[in-house]
């Protein structure tokens, strides 16, 4: 299988992350992407590819462009305002303020394009999200070009982002937006398959009211792991997209036989849908020694995870997500990649 991959990702060099009361340094770090080349590369995956550039268009097919606009220009505002440190919203349009006007300041916007506090945004964060959207675009016209499979291995993340929000590690929506790029270019249905631990927030937002892209996620149950505010079983979309949103949330703790139990189920609503085009969220976050996350697979499981993946029989574009054990992350992702090709 090609792996698609670009330098630029590695642009996004924030200093912070707010993790409960403390400034860390973000798990969400360039070195995600190294640990994955090397193992790659190591394990003889297949060849490494560069990407193409595609400028906002994509982008702006399902993100809303004031928001855009904001992310290009934020961190030269925050520090034309005389700000310090790395942005990180204080105040947020909350219930019972006003989400309609949006402020002038800064500082305000932060808070109103924030859905989540501890993703600094600094320097390069556009450079590395729009880089990001690259390579998940370039390998899916790859797999739309030739019929093979292909990994696009997007860094930042995108399945927190929604249409006009940022949080999570997320910018851009890379699955949303490949997805449209797919419907835009003739196919009729695509499904996104979403592994990572956390609920994709942000893609069910995108496709809520709609049938066009089935979206099915496995994750922590939102009563206990973020992002909290989205992810329960009983969001099943809405008008047009009723039925075409399919949350599965699992408890902390839960290892790979209910896991699998449960990615199975997924896999058997997918082939009813019978998409043209399946996108894979892939977190490894789901790994049992993850620094941020709760469910206990082992690396082993990840090979298993692809060969189940494989009886889906679909034309499939993995982009990768979260997961923030750096020193195995390379060894789980290209399990579950191989685990796909055996
Ligand atoms: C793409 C992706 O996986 N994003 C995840 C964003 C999660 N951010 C909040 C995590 C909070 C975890 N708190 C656990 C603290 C352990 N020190
Ligand atoms: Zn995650």
């Amino acid at each position: 299988m090609l792996t698609f991959h670009s330098q630029d990702t590695k642009k996004r060099q924030a200093k912070t992350e707010l993790d409960g009361g403390r400034l860390v340094t973000p798990y969400e770090c360039p070195e995600r992407v190294d640990m994955i080349i090397d193992a790659v590369r190591q394990r003889g995956l297949g060849e490494i590819r560069s990407t193409q550039a595609y400028g906002l268009d994509p982008v702006l097919a399902v993100h809303d462009a004031a928001y855009v606009m904001f992310l290009e220009q934020a961190w030269h505002d925050w520090v034309a305002a005389g700000l310090h440190g790395e942005p990180i919203p204080s105040i947020w349009p909350a219930r019972r303020l006003r989400a309609d006007a949006i402020p002038d300041h800064i500082a305000g916007k932060v808070g109103y394009y924030a859905l989540a506090a501890e993703t600094s945004l600094c320097a390069g964060t556009f450079e590395a999200a729009q880089a990001s959207k690259d390579v998940a675009l370039s390998a899916l016209d790859h797999v739309l070009d030739t019929g093979e499979h292909a990994f696009g291995l997007c860094r930042p993340p995108g399945h927190h982002a929604a249409i006009d929000q940022y949080g999570g590690y997320c910018f851009f929506n890379n699955a949303a937006i490949a997805a449209q790029r797919a419907l835009d270019t003739g196919a009729n249905r695509v499904a996104i398959l979403d592994i990572d631990f956390h609920h994709g927030n942000g893609t069910q937002d995108i496709f809520y009211e709609r049938d066009d892209v089935l979206f099915l996620s496995i994750h922590g149950d939102p009563r206990q792991e973020f992002p909290f505010f989205l992810g329960h079983a009983d969001e099943t979309g809405r008008g047009a997209g009723k039925g075409f949103n399919c949350n599965y949330p699992l408890a902390s703790g839960t290892a790979y036989p209910e896991w699998s139990d449960t990615l199975d189920d997924a896999i058997d609503r997918l082939s009813d849908y019978q998409p043209d085009l399946l996108i894979v969220s892939v977190g490894v976050d789901t790994f049992e020694h993850d620094p941020i996350s709760s469910f206990r697979l082992k690396s082993d499981d990840f090979t298993d995870c692809g060969q189940r993946l494989k009886q889906a029989g679909l034309p499939t574009l993995f982009l990768m997500e979260g997961g923030y054990a750096v020193d195995e992350i390379g060894t789980n992702t290209v399990n579950l990649l191989s685990g796909f090709e055996a």
